[in-house]
């Protein structure tokens, strides 16, 4: 299974196609029935978990009982949800505010400046409007950016967008930061599995700089008709673990909860940390990556920072042995993450469809 070098058909910007001002939207975008955003569907009076991270940030004060308490709501969001949210997790909030700020402004620049960073289902690197390959799909009203911070030699600042000028630097000392919050949240995971604190970093293929650290920043234009269309379908993260960064101002994204969509309602400067397919293989399912999805608004665009926190690619991934007791078998077959992301690269989000065909035959 090989990426192709093309899209199949030509690329048109959802940004372009907002902005010309059409009333209905094409049928491209037009979902299933089954799959469009209905109240009837959604849950509104709960949220995702809210957790205070700053009890686990060194602070000079030793509170074991708040550690313990954290660790406690991490472990429980882990299994029950899948997703939670954290405040007070280290990263500075005007460090937030910049980054998305230069998200924005680029999305806003002249389209021959964007069209400059287009990107092909080769690599995905740049500016894109579609994921998958295949001819005639349905597609997500949204366009967004993919980009490489680690592993280094996968880096590469040309592939980054110059332009507005701080953004390479903002984009930079993001990063930067957020892989530390993400290398914390691995030790946590770890120490909450029972496991020893850098066996899940490990199995990731390693400490430092061998992992795989991408960020999409997804930007969903107004749209006129969105009760027909999704701004991102439903999907679970093919890679570790996952941290987005909302748009404060507009809400979107739906997390699956027994049977029921639950609307996100971002706190101030939270993070939004979900579990992806590769630490629920690796936990053998004790650890749940979660179906979720974006809706979009005729009022207002949107933009999102997801920053994926990888293995690295070649790395075969299946359940941790320490993980499978007598009265456990692995759920999963191995498989490198290399091989699994490709999935998702050609067929586009679909659910969960992935993580389970990796489901051991019994
Ligand atoms: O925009 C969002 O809130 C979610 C984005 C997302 O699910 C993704 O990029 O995989």
């Amino acid at each position: 299974m090989n990426a192709p070098e093309d899209w199949p058909e030509p690329i048109i910007r959802v940004q372009a196609l907002s902005e010309s001002g059409i009333p209905a939207i094409p049928n491209r975008y037009i979902k299933r029935e089954s799959d469009r955003p209905i109240s009837d569907d959604v849950a509104d009076d709960v949220n995702i978990p809210l957790i205070d991270f700053s009890g686990l940030i060194d602070n000079g004060k030793d509170n074991q009982d708040l550690v313990s308490e954290t660790m406690n709501k991490i472990s429980e969001a882990c299994r029950e949800w899948g997703f939670f949210q954290i405040v007070n997790h280290g990263v500075k909030p005007e460090l937030m505010d910049r980054a998305r700020e230069v998200w924005r402004e680029f999305f806003h620049l002249p389209t021959e400046v964007k069209q400059s960073y287009a990107n092909s289902p080769k690599t995905y690197e740049g500016y894109g409007s579609r994921l998958g390959v295949e001819k005639g799909a349905v597609l997500d009203w949204s366009d967004y950016y993919f980009l490489h911070y680690l592993p280094p030699h996968l880096k590469d600042h040309n592939k980054w967008p110059a332009q507005p000028h701080s953004s390479r630097e903002v984009n930079e000392e993001y990063l930067g930061e957020v892989v530390k919050l993400g290398g914390r949240l691995m030790k946590i995971f770890s120490i909450n599995l029972g496991l020893e604190e850098d066996q899940l970093q490990d199995a990731f293929g390693g400490n430092g700089e061998d992992i795989g650290v991408c960020l999409r920043v997804n930007f969903y234009p107004k749209c006129p008709q969105p009760d027909l269309t999704l701004g991102l379908s439903s999907h679970s993260d093919p890679g570790g673990m996952t941290l987005l960064l909302p748009d404060p101002h507009v809400a979107g994204l739906q997390v699956r909860r027994d049977g029921k969509w639950v609307t996100v309602k971002p706190a101030p400067h939270a993070f939004i940390v979900n579990i992806g397919d590769q630490i629920q293989v690796l936990s053998n399912a004790i650890y749940k990556s979660v179906e979720h999805r974006v809706i979009v608004n005729p009022n207002a665009e949107r933009v999102s920072l997801a920053c994926f926190y990888n293995p690295r690619g070649d790395q075969l991934i299946g359940p941790v042995k320490d993980l499978i007791g007598e009265e456990a078998c692995p759920l999963y077959q191995p498989m490198t993450f290399d091989e699994y992301r490709l999935f998702i690269r050609l067929r586009g989000p679909s659910g969960k469809s992935q993580v389970e065909s990796l489901k051991s035959p019994r």
